[in-house]
């Protein structure tokens, strides 16, 4: 039976700025995950690999980004005699500015490597194993036009599959945000619809054939838990067999820590390594809870310090902890003294703070205020 690897948003050369210190590291991974990718298409035996949009970051990758993808498809196209369709997607749209249009010279020097909207084609056509890729490539970032409009299946070939990249109404979406309705992945004659643009692995319900967003295959943002797979997809005479195939290196875990049950770092650390096992493979995902005692002294820095060498990176989540400044916490501060009166004045700021970071601002200040006017040493 055909085979068809599907993979999407691969995003090579992003800048994954939320990683830190992590980023270029990240950036590798992406690359040896493409590599991953490459290397499990020819072990499937792929009629073909197939692109659903966001190669690339930017439409304008270094030459570096572009020599090492075209080498690694031509490791597919060459060892397997397949091919291999990429479909510009919203990062890398068509244009006189696009890297295809750039570097056209260069990808047209790989063997049965084909791109989309590149001279207006709107199919490849793969007679040998009988799959017509079909789809209309985006020329720009955003965009109203229904790509699946106008697009028909192949009258000559037994699997037609559909690609695009955009956003499906079964969730709200802005209506430039290249709009594809359910209407569209209800179309009859399809085999199988390439979705790209989410970057969770998704599969939609009420379309025709198996309609599938193979997500990014490593996550481009901290929401991206579903991110990491990639579809391998059989074409049968009763329909399409889709299968789910993690490719991911790095998984996003979140994790909500109680900083009220905390006293100190080591607690904190040892707390979060319960809820999340230690693996360098991991970006943590911190949210932070709880009620803080006026003068517990609580440094956010500090703690997350002690946890960031356990995981790849610690990246912040939520942040929804409080001070507890009651009467009773207030009443352990002798009004007598500076620290009380400190504290009551900032209790009435408090109250009288305009949202949640002005009031994050105040309790900061406060429970900083209090512990240097407790002797604390807490300016390091
Ligand atoms: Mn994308």
């Amino acid at each position: 039976m055909p085979v068809l690897v599907h993979t999407s948003d691969v995003h090579v050369g992003a800048p994954l700025g939320w990683l830190g210190d992590r980023a270029s590291e990240q950036r590798e991974q992406i690359r040896r995950t493409f590599s991953s990718t490459v290397d499990l298409a020819l072990e499937e035996r792929a009629d073909c690999l197939l692109i659903a949009g966001d190669l690339f970051d930017s439409g304008s990758p270094p030459s570096s980004d572009v020599r090492f993808v075209l080498q690694e498809i031509a490791r597919f196209t060459g060892e397997s005699g397949s091919t291999a369709v990429i479909f510009p997607g919203s990062h890398d749209s068509l244009g006189t500015a696009s890297v295809y249009t750039n570097y056209a010279d260069e990808f047209a020097r790989v063997a049965r490597l084909f791109v989309l909207g590149e001279d207006d084609r709107t199919a490849v056509d793969l007679v040998g194993p009988g799959i017509s890729i079909r789809g209309s490539a985006l020329r720009s970032n955003r965009s109203t036009t229904h790509q699946l409009a106008g697009l028909a299946p192949s009258t000559d070939l037994p699997f037609s599959v559909a690609v695009a990249h955009g956003s499906v109404d079964v969730v709200p979406r802005e209506p430039d945000d290249h709009p594809i309705d359910l209407e569209e992945l209800a179309a009859p004659g399809w085999a199988y619809f390439a979705l790209g643009h989410w970057h969770s692995w998704r599969e939609i319900e009420g379309a025709s054939a198996p309609a599938v967003y193979a997500g990014a295959p490593e996550a481009m943002a901290v929401d991206q838990t579903g991110a990491g797979h990639i579809a391998v997809v059989e074409l049968g005479s009763s329909g399409a067999a889709v299968r789910k195939h993690r490719i991911g290196v790095r998984t996003v875990v979140g994790a909500a820590i109680d900083v009220g049950t905390t006293p100190d770092a080591t607690a904190f650390a040892a707390r979060v390594r319960e809820s999340v096992p230690p693996d360098i493979d991991t970006i943590l995902r911190l949210g932070l809870s709880g009620l803080l005692a006026v003068d517990s002294g609580f440094d956010e820095t500090g703690f997350l310090a002690a946890v960031v060498d356990d995981y790849f990176q610690v990246v912040a989540g939520d942040r929804t902890y409080h001070l507890r400044l009651d009467d009773e916490a207030l009443a352990r501060l002798p009004e007598r003294l500076v620290v009380g009166q400190f504290a009551r004045m900032m209790k009435r700021k408090l109250d009288d703070a305009a949202g949640d970071e002005e009031r994050r601002e105040i309790e900061d200040a406060l429970q900083l205020g209090v512990a240097l006017l407790q002797g604390k040493d807490v300016l390091r």
